[in-house]
């Protein structure tokens, strides 16, 4: 049975002029993604992925943090966009202003449809260097693991953003200024742990904005929402656009 939701959410989505969405791994999940804090599975299983996502431990290890990113890579290769991300991607052809924000690197939302998706932690398919930051424009033939700088020589590592270091400018203050001027604020699976991001909802909800969390667990940032959807996204996404705007 199909569960009824908020007639008042409804309402709300129907006749805003602009939506916010923030989305982190869970909105990935029933694509076949692990979530980035539950346990890894597999070659990866000893490993911490809050270890492995810093510049030290690239340092310490480049070639083992490579090898987490190739193995990432080739997983969201072999997967597809799931209900979730095709409901997001429906949702902005009906609203007239619409912000996707994600956490994610995995470039899935794309996939799905989605135009002019705010990075905040970047991309796995994209490369730099990491001494000189120069974006690869594609990666070098070659035996080595890393690949190296076509320009300084230096190591490559994933165009993402790791624990310690800044987000990209840009994309930063797109999502502050959405989180603060939209009329609706959704926050769909994310913990809500890594800052600034988690900041995003809050802030909205700050200015007075109604916000809806989307995640079958409860998080961080859940008492400080309006709106409670505890399902997986996959389901109660579609089921929200589709009551939203019935054909
Ligand atoms: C479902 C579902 C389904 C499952 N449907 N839902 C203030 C206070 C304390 C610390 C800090 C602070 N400010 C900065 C920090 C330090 C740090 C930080 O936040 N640490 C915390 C852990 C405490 N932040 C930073 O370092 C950031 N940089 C920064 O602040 O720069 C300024 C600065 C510089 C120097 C010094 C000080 C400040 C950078 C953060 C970068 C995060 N990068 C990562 C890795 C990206 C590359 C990669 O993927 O490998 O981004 S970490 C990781 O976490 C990844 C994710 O995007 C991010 C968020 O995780 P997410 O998406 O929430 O995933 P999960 O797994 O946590 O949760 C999944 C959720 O889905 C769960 O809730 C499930 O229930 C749910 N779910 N199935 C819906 N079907
Ligand atoms: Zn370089």
């Amino acid at each position: 049975m199909m569960s009824m939701l908020p007639g008042e959410l409804v309402r709300l989505l129907r006749d805003a002029d602009h939506v916010a969405v923030l989305t982190g791994a869970g909105v990935s999940a029933e694509s076949g993604v692990p979530t980035f804090r539950e346990a890894q599975t597999g070659l990866w299983s000893r490993y911490d992925p809050q270890q492995l996502a810093t510049p030290q431990a690239f340092q310490r290890d480049p070639r083992l943090v490579w090898d987490w990113y190739e193995f990432r890579r080739q997983l969201v290769a072999g997967v597809e966009p799931n209900p979730a991300h095709l409901a997001l991607a429906e949702m902005a052809r009906h609203v007239p202003r619409f912000t996707l924000i994600t956490q994610n690197v995995d470039g899935l939302h794309q996939r799905a449809g989605s135009r002019d998706v705010i990075e905040l932690h970047g991309n796995i398919v994209r490369s730099k260097c990491f001494s000189c930051q120069r974006i690869a424009a594609q990666l070098p033939e070659g035996e080595e693991t890393p690949p190296r700088c076509e320009v300084c020589g230096g190591l490559l590592r994933p165009d993402v953003v790791w624990f310690g270091e800044m987000l990209p400018e840009d994309a930063l203050r797109e999502a502050f200024d959405a989180a603060r001027n939209c009329d609706l604020f959704f926050t769909i699976g994310t913990s809500g742990m890594v800052q600034p991001a988690a900041t995003l909802p809050l802030e909205a909800r700050e200015m007075g904005i109604p916000t809806v969390e989307v995640n079958p667990e409860r998080t961080q940032l859940t008492r400080a929402m309006t709106y409670v959807l505890s399902e997986p996204a996959g389901e109660v996404l579609p089921r929200l656009v589709a009551q939203t705007w019935p054909r």
